[in-house]
Protein backbone atom coordinates (compact mmCIF):
# COMPACT_ATOMS: atom_id res chain seq x y z
CA UNK A 1 0.00 0.00 0.00
CA UNK A 2 1.14 3.57 -0.81
CA UNK A 3 0.88 6.02 2.38
CA UNK A 4 1.23 9.27 3.20
CA UNK A 5 4.72 10.49 3.64
CA UNK A 6 4.13 13.84 5.04
CA UNK A 7 6.70 16.12 4.65
CA UNK A 8 5.72 17.36 8.04
CA UNK A 9 5.66 16.61 11.61
CA UNK A 10 2.68 14.40 12.77
CA UNK A 11 -0.57 16.24 13.73
CA UNK A 12 0.17 16.34 17.31
CA UNK A 13 3.37 17.48 17.54
CA UNK A 14 2.46 20.71 15.41
CA UNK A 15 1.46 23.99 17.08
CA UNK A 16 -2.42 25.64 15.80
CA UNK A 17 0.13 28.57 14.85
CA UNK A 18 1.98 26.20 12.40
CA UNK A 19 -1.28 23.53 11.07
CA UNK A 20 -2.44 27.51 10.18
CA UNK A 21 0.47 28.08 8.32
CA UNK A 22 0.18 24.95 6.36
CA UNK A 23 -3.72 25.29 5.21
CA UNK A 24 -2.90 29.45 3.98
CA UNK A 25 0.19 27.84 2.05
CA UNK A 26 -2.30 24.98 1.11
CA UNK A 27 -5.12 27.45 0.08
CA UNK A 28 -2.62 29.50 -1.64
CA UNK A 29 -1.37 26.69 -4.21
CA UNK A 30 -5.25 25.99 -4.80
CA UNK A 31 -5.70 29.68 -5.66
CA UNK A 32 -2.71 29.45 -8.36
CA UNK A 33 -3.69 26.52 -9.62
CA UNK A 34 -1.20 24.02 -8.76
CA UNK A 35 -1.35 20.57 -8.51
CA UNK A 36 -0.67 18.89 -5.26
CA UNK A 37 0.88 15.65 -5.02
CA UNK A 38 0.63 12.65 -2.36
CA UNK A 39 3.40 13.75 -0.17
CA UNK A 40 2.40 17.18 0.36
CA UNK A 41 0.35 18.53 3.09
CA UNK A 42 -3.19 18.56 2.71
CA UNK A 43 -6.59 19.31 4.86
CA UNK A 44 -7.98 16.35 6.45
CA UNK A 45 -11.34 17.39 4.66
CA UNK A 46 -9.53 17.66 1.13
CA UNK A 47 -7.83 14.31 1.84
CA UNK A 48 -11.50 12.64 2.80
CA UNK A 49 -12.99 14.35 -0.15
CA UNK A 50 -11.27 12.74 -2.49
CA UNK A 51 -11.29 9.67 -0.87
CA UNK A 52 -14.94 9.37 -1.37
CA UNK A 53 -14.77 10.71 -4.94
CA UNK A 54 -12.00 8.60 -5.99
CA UNK A 55 -13.14 5.23 -4.70
CA UNK A 56 -16.41 6.07 -5.30
CA UNK A 57 -15.08 6.42 -9.06
CA UNK A 58 -13.19 3.30 -8.87
CA UNK A 59 -15.89 0.99 -7.67
CA UNK A 60 -18.18 2.30 -10.51
CA UNK A 61 -15.77 1.79 -13.42
CA UNK A 62 -15.61 -2.16 -11.41
CA UNK A 63 -19.36 -2.40 -10.88
CA UNK A 64 -20.03 -1.08 -14.79
CA UNK A 65 -17.77 -3.99 -16.21
CA UNK A 66 -21.11 -6.32 -15.13
CA UNK A 67 -24.11 -4.71 -17.45
CA UNK A 68 -21.75 -5.17 -20.67
CA UNK A 69 -19.68 -8.11 -19.91
CA UNK A 70 -23.07 -9.95 -19.46
CA UNK A 71 -23.24 -9.50 -23.56
CA UNK A 72 -19.45 -10.93 -23.87
CA UNK A 73 -20.70 -14.33 -25.04
CA UNK A 74 -23.72 -13.11 -26.93
CA UNK A 75 -22.16 -10.49 -29.44
CA UNK A 76 -23.34 -10.51 -32.99
CA UNK A 77 -19.89 -11.34 -34.21
CA UNK A 78 -16.48 -11.42 -34.02
CA UNK A 79 -15.91 -7.96 -34.17
CA UNK A 80 -17.82 -6.82 -32.02
CA UNK A 81 -17.33 -9.67 -29.37
CA UNK A 82 -13.65 -8.45 -29.83
CA UNK A 83 -14.45 -4.64 -29.53
CA UNK A 84 -16.55 -5.64 -26.18
CA UNK A 85 -13.57 -8.16 -24.24
CA UNK A 86 -11.45 -5.15 -25.07
CA UNK A 87 -13.91 -2.12 -23.76
CA UNK A 88 -14.68 -4.08 -20.40
CA UNK A 89 -10.90 -5.25 -19.50
CA UNK A 90 -10.14 -0.98 -20.26
CA UNK A 91 -13.05 -0.71 -17.58
CA UNK A 92 -11.44 -3.18 -15.10
CA UNK A 93 -7.85 -1.51 -15.52
CA UNK A 94 -9.27 2.47 -15.04
CA UNK A 95 -10.62 0.57 -11.49
CA UNK A 96 -7.17 -0.06 -10.57
CA UNK A 97 -5.67 3.05 -11.85
CA UNK A 98 -8.23 4.68 -9.67
CA UNK A 99 -8.02 2.37 -6.39
CA UNK A 100 -3.93 2.99 -6.77
CA UNK A 101 -4.99 6.86 -7.09
CA UNK A 102 -6.55 6.77 -4.06
CA UNK A 103 -4.16 4.42 -1.79
CA UNK A 104 -1.57 7.53 -2.41
CA UNK A 105 -3.82 9.48 -0.04
CA UNK A 106 -3.45 6.45 2.97
CA UNK A 107 -6.41 4.30 2.50
CA UNK A 108 -5.84 0.63 1.83
CA UNK A 109 -7.18 -0.95 -1.52
CA UNK A 110 -8.51 -3.88 1.57
CA UNK A 111 -10.91 -0.72 3.19
CA UNK A 112 -12.31 0.41 -0.41
CA UNK A 113 -13.03 -3.27 -1.26
CA UNK A 114 -14.83 -4.05 1.91
CA UNK A 115 -16.84 -0.64 2.15
CA UNK A 116 -18.13 -1.87 -1.52
CA UNK A 117 -18.84 -5.33 -0.69
CA UNK A 118 -20.51 -4.51 2.58
CA UNK A 119 -22.86 -1.98 0.79
CA UNK A 120 -21.22 1.14 2.64
CA UNK A 121 -19.56 2.42 -0.68
CA UNK A 122 -21.45 4.08 -3.65
CA UNK A 123 -20.87 3.62 -7.17
CA UNK A 124 -22.53 5.27 -10.24
CA UNK A 125 -26.43 5.29 -10.40
CA UNK A 126 -26.23 4.04 -13.81
CA UNK A 127 -25.06 0.64 -13.47
CA UNK A 128 -28.11 -0.49 -11.56
CA UNK A 129 -29.90 -0.68 -14.64
CA UNK A 130 -30.22 -4.15 -16.83
CA UNK A 131 -28.83 -4.55 -20.27
CA UNK A 132 -31.76 -6.78 -21.62
CA UNK A 133 -30.79 -6.22 -25.66
CA UNK A 134 -27.66 -6.23 -27.45
CA UNK A 135 -28.95 -2.46 -28.16
CA UNK A 136 -28.30 -1.61 -24.59
CA UNK A 137 -24.76 -1.92 -25.06
CA UNK A 138 -24.60 0.27 -28.15
CA UNK A 139 -26.10 2.77 -26.05
CA UNK A 140 -23.88 1.94 -22.73
CA UNK A 141 -21.10 3.18 -25.20
CA UNK A 142 -22.98 5.89 -26.75
CA UNK A 143 -24.55 7.63 -23.76
CA UNK A 144 -22.99 6.27 -20.27
CA UNK A 145 -19.44 6.66 -21.73
CA UNK A 146 -20.37 10.07 -23.45
CA UNK A 147 -21.47 11.29 -20.08
CA UNK A 148 -18.68 9.86 -18.29
CA UNK A 149 -16.26 11.61 -20.73
CA UNK A 150 -18.35 14.87 -20.33
CA UNK A 151 -18.16 14.54 -16.55
CA UNK A 152 -14.48 12.96 -16.29
CA UNK A 153 -11.85 15.58 -18.65
CA UNK A 154 -12.23 18.33 -16.58
CA UNK A 155 -11.34 16.11 -13.93
CA UNK A 156 -8.11 15.32 -16.02
CA UNK A 157 -7.18 19.12 -14.20
CA UNK A 158 -8.22 18.03 -11.21
CA UNK A 159 -6.14 19.61 -8.69
CA UNK A 160 -4.71 15.87 -6.81
CA UNK A 161 -1.91 15.26 -9.13
CA UNK A 162 -2.00 11.83 -8.96
CA UNK A 163 -6.32 11.47 -9.87
CA UNK A 164 -5.83 14.17 -12.22
CA UNK A 165 -2.48 11.96 -14.14
CA UNK A 166 -4.96 8.53 -13.94
CA UNK A 167 -7.67 10.33 -15.73
CA UNK A 168 -5.86 11.26 -18.63
CA UNK A 169 -5.62 7.94 -19.32
CA UNK A 170 -8.80 7.37 -18.25
CA UNK A 171 -10.27 9.98 -20.60
CA UNK A 172 -8.45 8.64 -23.91
CA UNK A 173 -9.78 5.59 -23.46
CA UNK A 174 -13.31 6.06 -22.87
CA UNK A 175 -13.42 8.85 -25.97
CA UNK A 176 -12.84 4.76 -27.87
CA UNK A 177 -15.50 3.27 -26.05
CA UNK A 178 -18.08 6.06 -26.88
CA UNK A 179 -17.46 5.87 -30.47
CA UNK A 180 -17.42 2.11 -30.91
CA UNK A 181 -20.87 2.32 -29.18
CA UNK A 182 -22.18 5.06 -31.39
CA UNK A 183 -20.51 3.04 -34.54
CA UNK A 184 -22.88 -0.07 -33.21
CA UNK A 185 -26.25 1.84 -33.07
CA UNK A 186 -24.79 3.36 -36.22
CA UNK A 187 -24.57 0.24 -38.31
CA UNK A 188 -28.23 -0.92 -36.62
CA UNK A 189 -29.80 1.85 -37.59
CA UNK A 190 -28.73 2.31 -41.18
CA UNK A 191 -28.19 -1.09 -42.04
CA UNK A 192 -30.71 -3.20 -39.84
CA UNK A 193 -33.84 -4.36 -40.15
CA UNK A 194 -36.94 -2.10 -38.78
CA UNK A 195 -36.89 -4.81 -35.24
CA UNK A 196 -33.07 -3.90 -34.73
CA UNK A 197 -33.74 -0.43 -35.44
CA UNK A 198 -36.74 -0.68 -33.13
CA UNK A 199 -34.52 -2.20 -30.65
CA UNK A 200 -32.15 0.63 -29.98
CA UNK A 201 -35.05 3.21 -30.01
CA UNK A 202 -36.40 1.26 -26.82
CA UNK A 203 -32.57 0.77 -25.50
CA UNK A 204 -32.80 4.68 -25.78
CA UNK A 205 -35.69 5.05 -24.25
CA UNK A 206 -34.64 2.85 -21.36
CA UNK A 207 -31.42 4.59 -20.89
CA UNK A 208 -31.54 8.33 -21.03
CA UNK A 209 -32.79 9.43 -18.35
CA UNK A 210 -30.39 7.38 -16.17
CA UNK A 211 -27.27 9.07 -18.21
CA UNK A 212 -28.82 12.30 -17.19
CA UNK A 213 -28.72 10.92 -13.48
CA UNK A 214 -25.04 10.17 -13.48
CA UNK A 215 -24.16 14.16 -13.32
CA UNK A 216 -25.47 13.70 -9.60
CA UNK A 217 -28.13 16.15 -7.82
CA UNK A 218 -29.23 19.54 -9.17
CA UNK A 219 -26.27 22.06 -8.06
CA UNK A 220 -28.46 23.85 -5.23
CA UNK A 221 -28.90 20.49 -4.06
CA UNK A 222 -25.47 19.01 -4.13
CA UNK A 223 -23.56 18.63 -0.56
CA UNK A 224 -20.20 18.35 -1.81
CA UNK A 225 -19.68 20.66 -4.85
CA UNK A 226 -18.92 24.17 -3.27
CA UNK A 227 -16.16 22.81 -1.54
CA UNK A 228 -14.98 20.69 -4.06
CA UNK A 229 -15.05 23.56 -6.69
CA UNK A 230 -13.42 25.73 -4.44
CA UNK A 231 -10.42 22.97 -3.84
CA UNK A 232 -10.61 22.32 -7.95
CA UNK A 233 -11.45 18.84 -7.81
CA UNK A 234 -14.86 19.62 -9.45
CA UNK A 235 -13.66 22.05 -12.66
CA UNK A 236 -17.51 22.32 -13.75
CA UNK A 237 -20.60 21.87 -11.88
CA UNK A 238 -23.22 19.12 -12.17
CA UNK A 239 -25.85 21.28 -13.85
CA UNK A 240 -23.57 22.62 -16.34
CA UNK A 241 -21.84 19.33 -17.58
CA UNK A 242 -25.60 17.94 -17.76
CA UNK A 243 -26.48 20.59 -19.94
CA UNK A 244 -23.41 20.61 -22.26
CA UNK A 245 -24.24 16.90 -22.68
CA UNK A 246 -27.74 16.97 -23.69
CA UNK A 247 -26.71 19.63 -26.20
CA UNK A 248 -23.95 17.13 -27.72
CA UNK A 249 -26.50 14.42 -27.72
CA UNK A 250 -29.19 16.18 -29.54
CA UNK A 251 -27.53 16.72 -32.89
CA UNK A 252 -25.54 13.02 -32.22
CA UNK A 253 -29.60 11.59 -31.98
CA UNK A 254 -30.54 12.94 -35.02
CA UNK A 255 -27.54 11.73 -36.99
CA UNK A 256 -28.52 8.33 -35.28
CA UNK A 257 -32.47 8.73 -36.33
CA UNK A 258 -33.30 8.13 -32.69
CA UNK A 259 -35.68 10.01 -30.74
CA UNK A 260 -34.92 11.24 -27.46
CA UNK A 261 -37.73 10.96 -25.30
CA UNK A 262 -38.44 14.14 -23.66
CA UNK A 263 -41.00 15.94 -25.15
CA UNK A 264 -39.89 19.26 -23.35
CA UNK A 265 -36.12 18.93 -25.15
CA UNK A 266 -35.77 21.98 -27.24
CA UNK A 267 -33.24 24.53 -28.43
CA UNK A 268 -33.97 27.92 -26.47
CA UNK A 269 -32.39 30.90 -28.45
CA UNK A 270 -31.63 32.96 -25.60
CA UNK A 271 -29.98 30.47 -23.28
CA UNK A 272 -28.07 29.04 -26.43
CA UNK A 273 -29.43 25.83 -24.93
CA UNK A 274 -31.59 22.73 -24.90
CA UNK A 275 -34.28 23.23 -22.27
CA UNK A 276 -35.49 19.48 -21.13
CA UNK A 277 -37.59 18.20 -19.14
CA UNK A 278 -37.81 17.34 -15.60
CA UNK A 279 -35.48 14.68 -14.00
CA UNK A 280 -37.39 11.76 -11.52
CA UNK A 281 -34.88 12.74 -8.37
CA UNK A 282 -37.01 10.37 -6.53
CA UNK A 283 -36.19 7.86 -8.81
CA UNK A 284 -32.23 8.71 -8.41
CA UNK A 285 -32.36 8.83 -4.56
CA UNK A 286 -33.96 5.35 -4.75
CA UNK A 287 -31.05 3.85 -7.08
CA UNK A 288 -28.71 5.55 -5.13
CA UNK A 289 -30.03 4.28 -1.79
CA UNK A 290 -30.04 0.49 -2.92
CA UNK A 291 -33.39 -0.25 -4.41
CA UNK A 292 -32.31 -0.27 -8.62
CA UNK A 293 -33.76 -2.96 -10.64
CA UNK A 294 -30.25 -4.70 -10.27
CA UNK A 295 -28.64 -3.10 -6.94
CA UNK A 296 -28.56 -6.65 -5.27
CA UNK A 297 -27.25 -8.73 -8.22
CA UNK A 298 -24.57 -6.25 -9.20
CA UNK A 299 -23.32 -6.15 -5.01
CA UNK A 300 -23.73 -10.23 -5.65
CA UNK A 301 -21.62 -10.74 -8.51
CA UNK A 302 -18.99 -8.47 -7.36
CA UNK A 303 -18.70 -10.49 -3.66
CA UNK A 304 -18.93 -13.64 -5.46
CA UNK A 305 -16.39 -12.80 -7.72
CA UNK A 306 -13.94 -11.61 -4.72
CA UNK A 307 -14.75 -15.02 -3.15
CA UNK A 308 -13.98 -17.28 -6.47
CA UNK A 309 -10.89 -15.16 -7.02
CA UNK A 310 -9.37 -15.89 -3.55
CA UNK A 311 -7.20 -18.52 -4.49
CA UNK A 312 -5.97 -16.48 -7.21
CA UNK A 313 -4.73 -13.78 -4.71
CA UNK A 314 -3.15 -16.04 -2.26
CA UNK A 315 -1.53 -18.13 -5.10
CA UNK A 316 0.40 -14.74 -6.14
CA UNK A 317 1.13 -14.01 -2.14
CA UNK A 318 2.98 -17.75 -2.62
CA UNK A 319 4.72 -17.25 -5.35
CA UNK A 320 6.20 -13.86 -4.12
CA UNK A 321 7.21 -14.81 -1.13
CA UNK A 322 8.76 -17.61 -2.78
CA UNK A 323 10.40 -15.51 -5.07
CA UNK A 324 12.07 -13.32 -2.46
CA UNK A 325 13.30 -15.97 -0.82
CA UNK A 326 14.98 -17.11 -4.16
CA UNK A 327 16.02 -13.86 -4.20
CA UNK A 328 17.73 -13.68 -0.76
CA UNK A 329 19.02 -16.86 -1.38
N1 LIG B 1 -24.59 7.73 -8.63
O1 LIG B 1 -22.76 16.41 -3.74
P1 LIG B 1 -22.80 15.56 -4.95
C1 LIG B 1 -18.16 5.32 -15.88
C2 LIG B 1 -23.88 10.92 -4.72
S1 LIG B 1 -17.81 5.44 -14.26
C3 LIG B 1 -24.45 7.45 -7.33
O2 LIG B 1 -23.08 16.22 -6.24
P2 LIG B 1 -20.09 14.98 -5.79
C4 LIG B 1 -18.11 4.06 -16.61
C5 LIG B 1 -22.55 11.53 -4.31
O3 LIG B 1 -21.56 10.55 -4.25
C6 LIG B 1 -18.92 6.74 -13.76
N2 LIG B 1 -24.23 8.40 -6.39
O4 LIG B 1 -21.46 14.68 -5.02
C7 LIG B 1 -17.59 2.92 -16.03
C8 LIG B 1 -22.91 12.13 -2.98
O5 LIG B 1 -22.96 11.12 -1.99
P3 LIG B 1 -21.90 11.07 -0.73
C9 LIG B 1 -18.56 7.29 -12.44
C10 LIG B 1 -24.16 9.66 -6.82
O6 LIG B 1 -19.14 13.91 -5.43
C11 LIG B 1 -17.66 1.70 -16.71
C12 LIG B 1 -24.35 12.57 -3.17
O7 LIG B 1 -24.86 11.83 -4.26
N3 LIG B 1 -17.93 8.58 -12.58
O8 LIG B 1 -18.57 6.28 -16.34
O9 LIG B 1 -19.69 16.39 -5.58
C13 LIG B 1 -18.27 1.65 -17.97
C14 LIG B 1 -24.47 14.04 -3.46
O10 LIG B 1 -23.87 14.38 -4.73
C15 LIG B 1 -24.28 10.02 -8.17
C16 LIG B 1 -17.36 9.18 -11.54
O11 LIG B 1 -17.38 8.66 -10.46
C17 LIG B 1 -24.51 8.99 -9.10
N4 LIG B 1 -24.67 9.22 -10.40
O12 LIG B 1 -20.49 14.83 -7.34
C18 LIG B 1 -18.77 2.82 -18.54
C19 LIG B 1 -16.69 10.50 -11.83
N5 LIG B 1 -24.17 11.37 -8.27
O13 LIG B 1 -20.59 10.59 -1.28
C20 LIG B 1 -18.68 4.02 -17.88
C21 LIG B 1 -16.08 11.13 -10.61
C22 LIG B 1 -23.98 11.83 -7.04
O14 LIG B 1 -21.80 12.47 -0.20
N6 LIG B 1 -17.06 11.61 -9.68
N7 LIG B 1 -23.99 10.83 -6.16
O15 LIG B 1 -22.51 10.09 0.21
C23 LIG B 1 -17.65 12.85 -9.81
O16 LIG B 1 -17.40 13.58 -10.73
C24 LIG B 1 -18.58 13.27 -8.69
O17 LIG B 1 -18.36 12.43 -7.59
C25 LIG B 1 -20.08 13.23 -9.10
C26 LIG B 1 -20.92 13.60 -7.85
C27 LIG B 1 -20.36 14.25 -10.19
C28 LIG B 1 -20.50 11.84 -9.57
Amino acid sequence: MYTQAMDTAPKEERSALEDAALQQRFDARIDAGEFIEAKDWMPEHYRKTLVRQISQHAHSEIVGMLPEGNWITRAPTLKRKAILLAKVQDEGGHGLYLYAAAETLGTSRDQMIDALHSGKAKYSSIFNYPTLTWADVGVIGWLVDGAAIMNQVPLCRCSYAPYARAMVRVCREESFHQRQGYDALLTMMTQGTAAQRAMVQDAVDRWWWPSLMMFGPPDAESPNSAQSMRWGIKRISNDELRQKFVDACVDQAKVLGVTLPDPALKWNEARGSHDFGAIDWDEFWRVVGGDGPCNCERLAARVAAWEDGAWVREAALVHERKRSLKEAA
